[in-house]
């Protein structure tokens, strides 16, 4: 099994081009935003406890994320490997994937990260506020917010992943048919 990470702030694409890269390279797609996204939809108690949480555009606990994704390692089958969007958000996140993925005989190969301009991101969410009715594209301060917490509390990781030699950097401007492109000559070097 080969493990990506595709990384980068609101807006710069993961969740856009993850959904192609899965597809195209037999790869499990997790994105631990649609999960949340899915509790709160279906009025679960554990969405109902983040909805709040994540319309303010701040990240919900850590235990939170790292137990969905637990669940969902061990539920997958037929796989080329895993694709991880949008998580992890967090240097604890990203402590625990590892360890769940080495108990499981596996690491994290490559974080692809998309680099994009801050105008760029701010234009597209808002793009997407009409077709999405997510609370947390709708209002420009969230916005903002959601890029600040990206900044603080998420990009870090990159300095994790820098360290351990799998730090991949891609230029996310552009058409989506272009980003892809460039995202697929790197995921292809490891399949
Ligand atoms: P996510 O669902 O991960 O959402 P996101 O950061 O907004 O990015 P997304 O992947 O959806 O958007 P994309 O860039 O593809 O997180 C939402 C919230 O959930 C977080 O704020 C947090 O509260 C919570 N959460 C999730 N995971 C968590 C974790 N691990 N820990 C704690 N909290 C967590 O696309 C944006 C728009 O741009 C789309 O409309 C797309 O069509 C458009 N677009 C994409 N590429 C384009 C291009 N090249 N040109 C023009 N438009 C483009």
């Amino acid at each position: 099994m080969v493990n990506f990470l595709i990384f980068g702030p609101p807006g710069s694409g993961k969740g856009t081009q993850s959904v192609r890269l899965a597809e195209k390279f037999n790869l499990t797609h997790l994105s631990t935003g649609d999960m949340l996204r899915a509790e709160i939809a279906a009025g679960t108690d554990l969405g109902t406890r983040m909805s709040s949480i994540m319309s303010r555009g701040e990240l919900v606990p850590d235990e939170v994320v790292i137990e969905m994704i637990a669940a969902r390692i061990d539920n997958t089958e037929g796989s080329e490997g895993f694709l991880f969007d949008g998580f992890p958000r967090t240097v604890a996140q990203t402590e625990a994937l590892e360890k769940m993925l080495n108990k499981r005989g596996m690491k994290i190969d490559s974080m692809l990260v998309l680099d994009v301009d801050h105008d760029e991101l701010v234009k597209r969410l808002v793009l997407r506020a009409d077709l999405s009715g997510r609370p947390d594209d709708r209002d420009p301060a969230v916005i903002e917010n959601r890029i600040d917490v990206y900044r603080a509390k998420t990009e870090p990781i990159i300095e994790f992943c820098r360290q351990r030699g799998i730090y991949q950097p891609v230029n996310g401007m552009g058409t989506i048919d272009d980003i892809f492109e460039r995202l697929s000559g790197f995921v292809k070097k490891f399949l």
